[in-house]
C-alpha cells in the first residue's frame, strides 16, 4: 500500500528533527512499512526542503556506487542526495560530539563549470568539469546504531549526508587518469582503507553521468557551480574522538582531519 502525503511529511519531519537534534530514530521500514524508491525520494525532497530553509544547497552526492553495496541494501542502482553549505567543514576538526557516530570515506568531487542537459554521458561530465577535488565525507545515519535495513531508508535520510571536507588542490580533469587514481585512508598513521577510481562504476565521472540522467526524472539537472561527490572510493570507517585521519590520493591531493 502506498504512503499518503501526510505519512511522507511525518517521516520527513522525524528525519529532519533527528538531523537537527542528533537524536536517532527507528528506520522507516523497521515496522514492515513498505517504502518504494520513489516514495523514499519524495520523503528526501521534504527533508531537503526543510534543510534549505537555513542553508544553501551546493550540489549532490552519490552513494552505493558498487554492485556489492547495492546488493547488500537491496537496490539495483546508485542512490543520491543533496549537500548544503552547512555540511562543509571549513578547516575545523570533525565535530564528533555534534554528530551521530560519524563514518569517514574518501570521495572524488567534480566542480561543474557548465549546466549539463540530459541525456548525459561520461564525456559530457568530463567536458563540463572545471576541476576535480579530493573530498572527505563524514556520513551519519539518523537511524539508531546505523541499523539501515534498506536502501530506501538511506535515500529518505538524504543518503546519510552530514559533513564534508573539501581539499585545497583543484586539478584539471584532463591531467588525471581517474580510473587508476588510488587513495589510502590512514588512522593515526596506519592504513585502514584503500580504493581506486575504477571502483566507482568503472570511472568516477560515470556515476555523475548516471545522476545527470536520473535527475531528469525529477525535472532537475546538473548545474554550473555545483560540487558533485561521485560516491565512496574507499570503505567507510568509524571515527573516534582524538584520532587523526589522512586521506591521500595518488595525484588528486590529500586531506588531514582530526576528530574532536
Ligand atoms: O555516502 C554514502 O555512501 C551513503 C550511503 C550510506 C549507507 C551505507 O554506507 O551503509
Ligand atoms: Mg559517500
Amino acid at each position: 500500500m502506498s504512503l499518503s502525503d501526510s505519512e511522507k511529511t511525518d517521516y520527513a519531519d522525524r528525519l529532519y528533527e533527528a538531523y537537527e537534534t542528533k537524536e536517532p530514530i527507528e528506520p522507516i521500514t523497521e515496522d514492515d512499512t513498505e517504502l518504494t524508491t520513489e516514495e523514499a525520494y519524495e520523503i528526501q525532497a521534504k527533508v531537503v526542503e526543510r534543510i534549505r530553509e537555513d542553508t544553501e544547497s551546493i550540489g549532490h552526492k552519490l552513494g552505493l556506487v558498487s554492485e556489492a553495496k547495492q546488493e547488500q541494501l537491496g537496490i539495483q542502482e546508485p542512490i543520491f542526495g543533496y549537500i548544503s553549505e552547512e555540511n562543509v567543514l571549513d578547516g575545523e576538526p570533525i565535530p564528533s560530539s555534534e554528530m551521530i557516530n560519524p563514518r569517514l570515506e574518501a570521495e572524488v568531487g567534480f566542480i561543474l563549470g557548465k549546466d549539463i542537459e540530459p541525456p548525459v554521458t561520461t564525456a559530457d561530465v568530463l567536458s563540463a568539469t572545471d576541476a576535480v577535488v579530493p573530498v572527505v565525507e563524514l556520513i551519519e545515519s539518523r537511524f539508531k546504531g546505523w541499523s539501515i535495513p534498506t536502501a530506501q531508508d538511506v535515500i529518505a535520510d538524504n543518503t546519510s549526508t552530514a559533513k564534508l571536507a573539501i581539499g585545497e588542490t583543484f586539478r584539471d580533469v584532463r591531467d588525471l587518469d581517474l580510473v587508476h587514481e588510488g587513495v589510502t585512508v590512514s588512522v593515526n598513521g596506519e592504513i585502514e582503507a584503500t580504493g581506486v577510481g575504477a571502483d566507482i562504476m568503472g570511472h568516477p565521472a560515470r556515476s555523475v553521468a548516471w545522476l545527470g540522467n536520473r535527475l531528469a526524472d525529477l525535472d532537475e539537472q546538473l548545474e554550473a557551480g555545483e560540487l558533485v561527490m561521485s560516491g565512496g572510493i574507499s570503505a567507510a570507517i568509524d571515527t573516534e574522538p582524538g584520532d587523526v585521519y589522512h586521506v591521500t590520493f595518488g595525484n588528486l591531493g590529500s586531506i588531514e582531519l582530526r576528530a574532536e
